[in-house]
């Protein structure tokens, strides 16, 4: 059908006409049944552009101290994940700012956290070698249960080299956001450590150039790396436009603001309303937030 200007679905109207012309319908409704999807390798940019992101990252992993990074002075029992992880991207290299603002990423990322949506943070994996499993859990960082069913956040990640079995790809518990809370220790799969079954949860198997996109409430972790070679991607999240964001983006150069544009700069923050002090919030942006009010998808 075609979809009109209909004021009871503002932010979606536009978003799901955008979603059809970059033909990610399967993929919204796989994200409905799911609380996850994978768009096909190089249809969210050419080849060429996934070469440029990973060898940034493989750069960062030459370059950079690791402890410029606290979790890698972490005991690996207390960290996230295996392996190590890069931030705050965007300052790095602006390929990452163009991934932020590839259509396909911020089409996926308004669909799921409505149109006023914020960028919540960038973050790129790198493992190498055999390493263990990230635990069971889903992104919803602090946010105690219920969680809402419509989510706070959600992952965009792009995926930088093959995603197997064997190279430790994902690992999730399709249907698991609508569960609206978090996984308990009690659930976590014998593999991980738990007591539960390995076979609630499923391998996401995806190649180079695909992106793996998951709701904030969806369970994930990761099955164990057997593989020699690298596993890269670079998971880019959104959240919606009352959450606190993760990252810091008030040291972004403002040349790459300028060239990105007033969309880039409300995605970073710039049209918040928080964050004031004496002179109280600023009107017009509380206004722009009022059909959020009235429609998940604004
Ligand atoms: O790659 C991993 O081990 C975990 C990644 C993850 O949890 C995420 O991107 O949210
Ligand atoms: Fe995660």
């Amino acid at each position: 059908m075609e979809i009109g200007d209909w004021k009871a679905t503002q932010g979606l109207n536009e978003t799901f006409r955008k979603a059809r012309e970059l033909g990610l319908e399967s993929n919204l409704l796989e994200l409905e049944a799911f609380g996850f999807t994978v768009v096909p390798p190089y249809q969210a940019a050419p080849k060429a552009f996934f070469d440029r992101m990973r060898d940034s990252v493989f750069r960062l992993a030459e370059e950079e101290d690791p402890a410029a990074v606290d979790l890698n002075l972490q005991k690996q029992e207390d960290r996230p994940a295996y392996g190590r992880q890069f931030f705050h991207l965007m300052v790095k290299d602006p390929v990452f700012a163009e991934v932020l603002m590839n259509p396909y990423t911020l089409t996926l990322g308004r669909y799921m956290m409505g149109t006023s949506c914020r960028f919540y943070s960038q973050v790129a994996f790198f493992k190498t070698g055999a390493v263990g499993t990230t635990h069971l859990h889903n992104d919803s960082t602090g946010m105690p249960g219920p969680l809402p069913a419509y989510g706070n956040v959600c992952n965009i990640s792009w995926v930088l080299t093959d995603y197997t079995v064997e190279s430790g790809t994902f690992y999730m518990v399709p249907g698991s956001h609508r569960f609206c809370r978090h996984p308990t220790d009690l659930e976590q799969p014998k593999f991980m450590g738990g007591p539960a079954a390995d076979d609630l949860g499923i391998p996401v198997l995806a190649e180079t150039g695909s992106l793996i996109v998951f709701h904030g409430n969806t369970w994930h972790g990761s099955v164990p790396k057997t593989s020699d070679g690298p596993r890269v991607h670079v998971a880019s999240a959104f959240c919606r436009n009352y959450v606190n964001p993760a990252e810091n983006c008030d040291d972004l150069p403002k040349e790459l603001i300028e060239r990105l544009g007033p969309e880039f700069a409300q995605v970073i923050g710039g049209e918040a309303w928080q964050g004031y002090h004496g002179e109280g919030p600023k009107i017009q942006r509380m206004a722009r937030l009022r059909p959020a009010q009235q429609s998940q998808y604004a």
